[in-house]
């Protein structure tokens, strides 16, 4: 199987999951239902899920084993998207090529819908996973990587910085945790539940802080460069919520340089898993030239 093969394989696999872990609509709560699954079964890369099922198997586990933790993950960075587009947050009208949530749903049912999301993250990773060996390390993992040490922490460090010219020091910090502490935790979690093996945790974690600094400096690049229609959201918004970015404080030329420079980085972190990585090298150079 090719590359291009596998990755859809694991796609179709998740949304698939994804779609039987969320609850029915038929009911008097049917509303928010319709706004998680609106936000939830979308366009997506689905590129944390992944993460976690290719280190699971990389590390010698059953990939199976990791759908629950998987598609936790994905809850939890869809419920943070769904909040990120609110009015009082980024306030962004469109989200993966279609209204976000509060303009489809109302903002009171966005808020809500992110709140179940979270919450359903952890009884789909807690439900039926007593028996797999790593469950209740990986569950704790995903609780702080999203929690205020981690994603939640980086968010109020950017809350904090809007209009001003933070020093690269606390731009790391904050993207470090806002987007790096998933990134973390999709790869900690599929080692964990492949074997919990420290050595190969060090280099995935190694692996993933680098690809987590190149995939946010991309993401800052597409904000000023990138396709509107391809990207699914406005370009411009960091600049309209006056951010500081890895463009605002390198430049379009050398945010280019570090992004090359990190992911080189996450490719040498694979070294050690050898031939096994070949999936996650392809993934990771995919990432560098992504256009959304
Ligand atoms: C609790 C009110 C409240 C808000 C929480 C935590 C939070 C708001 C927001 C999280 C911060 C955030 C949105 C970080 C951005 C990370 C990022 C680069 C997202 C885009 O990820 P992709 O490109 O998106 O993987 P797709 O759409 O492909 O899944």
């Amino acid at each position: 199987m090719n590359f291009n093969e596998r990755l859809s394989g694991y796609i179709t696999e998740i949304e698939d999951a994804l779609k039987g872990y969320l609850p029915s609509q038929d009911c008097l709560y049917g509303d928010v239902i319709k706004a998680m699954s609106y936000s939830l079964l979308d366009a997506g890369k689905r590129l944390r899920p992944v993460l976690t099922l290719e280190f699971c198997r990389v590390c010698s586990g059953d990939y199976k084993n990791a759908m629950p933790f998987a598609c936790a993950l994905e809850m939890i960075h869809t419920y943070s998207l769904i909040h990120d587009d609110l009015p009082c947050l980024d306030n962004d009208d469109m989200r993966r090529g279609k209204p976000s949530c509060h303009k489809a749903f109302g903002e009171d049912m966005a808020l809500l819908a992110g709140d179940s999301l979270l919450n359903l993250a952890f009884e789909t990773a807690l439900r039926d996973t007593a028996d797999i060996p790593g469950a209740h390390l990986a569950a704790y993992t995903l609780a702080k990587a999203s929690g205020i040490g981690g994603m939640i922490g980086g968010q109020v460090i950017g809350v904090q910085s809007e209009g001003k010219r933070i020093p690269m020091e606390t731009l790391r910090k904050m993207h470090s945790q806002k987007t790096g502490a998933l990134i973390l935790a999709a790869a900690e979690m599929g080692c964990i539940l492949g074997g919990n093996n420290e050595k190969d945790l060090a280099a995935a974690r190694e692996y993933a802080v680098n690809l987590g600094i190149a995939f946010q400096i991309v993401d800052d690049i597409l904000d000023v460069v990138g396709d509107q229609q391809l990207l699914g959201k406005p370009i411009g918004s960091d600049a309209a919520n006056e951010k500081s970015t890895y463009v605002t404080l390198l430049g379009l030329e050398k945010a280019r340089e570090y992004a090359d420079l990190y992911t080189a980085k996450a490719l040498d972190a694979l070294e050690y898993f050898g031939e096994k990585a070949d999936f996650m090298r392809e993934l990771t150079k995919m990432l560098l030239k992504r256009n959304h």
